[in-house]
Order: structure tokens, then sequence, then C-alpha cells
């Protein structure tokens, strides 16, 4: 296994940290392969946390291995996406349980946009996100063209991409970027509470959650309407829902089968 990808075991979750600190966690082809492989070796997790070793979360792709002063001819950085961040965002929102990320540090180009394709985002008072691309000439990627005007608005999205100015966490969490700015050294307690809490719940029914919210992106209202009543049957078949019931009737803490 790289050491590029720590992986922490627990009974229901597993927390995995990007590990390139001397470079703020930039993607190079071998953390992101190590990442994908972590996820899948993961996708029995009821929960995943991701986080960054050291001061910053990622700055993106480690410009350093895409240099086109280094490279053979005309780069054609397509194929970085289609290989390497394309799958990780499908990855990450096609997983069937909820996953967290901890930005405990700077979030910079791809960087940023991974953190934001995660279903739930908590971040550290100092951190702040960068659309670091157009700096260098390059648009959003790793989704960013997309999740930026859906969670912010086109107004706020167009003057981040554009200016690449950074963005304090407590701002983006005021915007609805990102689910909540925490202090520093609350940010990793709250987040494995929160990993093991929904670890503990109906994954289930999380993971039908998370699906038909994404679907509600691209669906009219009445397209949502069926959807949700084909979801529901679903999750009425599943056990979890008559567990769910039986522990509210008596008045008892529900198991979903967890492990701790
Ligand atoms: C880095 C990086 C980095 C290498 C910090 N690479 N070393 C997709 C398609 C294909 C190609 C292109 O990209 C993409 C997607 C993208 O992600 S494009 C956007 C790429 N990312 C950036 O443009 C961000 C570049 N980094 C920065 O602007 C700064 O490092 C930030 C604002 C993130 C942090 O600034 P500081 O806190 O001042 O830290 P620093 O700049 O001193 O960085 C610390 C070290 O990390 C330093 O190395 P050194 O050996 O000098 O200590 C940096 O060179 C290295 N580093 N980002 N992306």
């Amino acid at each position: 296994m790289s050491e590029t990808i720590r992986v922490e075991r627990h009974a229901d979750w597993v927390e995995l940290t990007l590990n390139r600190p001397e470079k703020l966690n930039s993607f190079n082809e071998e953390m992101h392969l190590a990442l994908r492989a972590a996820f899948d070796a993961a996708a029995e997790a009821r929960a995943i946390l991701l986080t960054g070793a050291g001061r910053g979360f990622c700055a993106g792709q480690d410009l350093g291995d895409r240099d086109p002063a280094k490279m053979d001819g005309t780069p054609d950085l397509s194929q970085t996406l289609t290989k390497f961040y394309n799958p990780l965002i499908r990855q990450i929102r096609a997983l069937p349980c909820p996953v967290i990320c901890a930005v405990n540090g700077v979030a910079a180009g791809a960087g940023a946009n991974v953190a934001l394709a995660c279903d739930i985002v908590l971040a550290a008072t100092s951190a702040r996100f960068i659309q670091s691309f157009g700096k260098i000439g390059l648009v959003p990627d790793a989704g960013g063209t997309w999740t930026l005007p859906h969670l912010i608005g086109m107004a706020r999205a167009k003057a981040l991409a554009l200016t690449a100015e950074p963005l304090p966490a407590e701002t983006a969490a005021d915007w609805g970027l990102i689910w909540k700015a925490l202090p520093d050294d609350a940010l990793m307690p709250e987040a494995r509470a929160l990993a093991k809490k929904l670890s503990q719940g109906p994954t289930h029914g999380l993971g039908q959650i998370k699906q038909a919210l994404h679907a509600s992106m691209a669906n009219t209202m009445e397209e949502q309407l069926d959807l949700e009543a084909q979801t529901q049957k679903i999750c009425g078949a599943h056990p979890d829902y008559a567990e769910g019931v039986a522990a509210f009737l008596q008045k008892r803490t529900p198991n979903f089968g967890v492990k701790e």
C-alpha cells in the first residue's frame, strides 16, 4: 500500500488521510491511484472520513508532475481529468455511505473541489478554499464548474473562479459552500464523532438520501416526487426501516447492525 494515503480502520468507519504533507498533499499519480484503491477498499464501511496530513488539506494537482516544460509536445490535460479526477469524483458521489471531509488547512485547485464533492464538509477556521485554476490559465475541474454555481450561485462562483481569491472557511460556511467551520483544535474530534455517529445510522437509507439529493439537481419537482416514491418503496422494504420504527415505538436505541 502506498504511503501517500494513510488508512485508519475503525469498527464501522474508515479515516483516509492524504499524505504528501511536504507538497501540501497535492496529487501525483501515485496518490491518485492509492486514494481510489483506498475508497474501493472502504466500500463496505458505513462512513468514510477524508482529511489531509500536516498543515494543508490538498493543493490540487502536483504541478511539478504536469509541467508543460517537461512534457513531450503539447500537453493534453483532458487525459489527467478522464483518467484521474473524473473517476475520483464519480467514485465519491457513488459511494453508498456518507463521505465526510475534514478540511484541515488550505484546499486549492482540484483539492478544493475534491473536498466539495464529499457529502458533508467541515473545515478548520484557519483553512481556506482557493479556485487557483484561473491563475494558471485553467478552468476549475474535479467538478468545480458544476459544484460552485449549484452550491453558492453564479455570482459568487464566477468571482471565486475568476479572481482565485482565497475564501476563508467561515465565509464558506456562511455561503453554504460547506457545512461548518470549526476551531482548529475541534475539527478532527468533531469530524470523527460525526463519522462514528453516521456509521451507526441506517446506512442503506443514508445512501438513498445522498443519491436522491444528487438527482434533484437535474430533476423537476414532478420528477423528484416520483423519485421519492420509488426510493421510499425501496427503503421501506429494507430491514433498517423495520428496526428504526421498532426502536422508536419501544423507546430504545436502534441497532442497525453496527460493530461498535
Ligand atoms: C506544491 C503545490 C502544487 C506542487 C504547493 N504542486 N507543489 C488538473 C489537470 C492537469 C493539470 C493541472 O491541474 C489540474 C487540477 C489542479 O489542481 S490545477 C491547480 C493546481 N494547484 C495550484 O495551482 C495551487 C498551487 N499552490 C499554491 O498556490 C500555494 O501552495 C497554496 C496557496 C496552496 C499554499 O500557499 P503556502 O501556504 O504559501 O504554501 P507554499 O506555496 O509555500 O507551498 C508549500 C510547499 O508545497 C512548497 O514546496 P517547497 O519545496 O517550496 O516548500 C510548494 O511548492 C508545494 N506545493 N502546492 N500544486
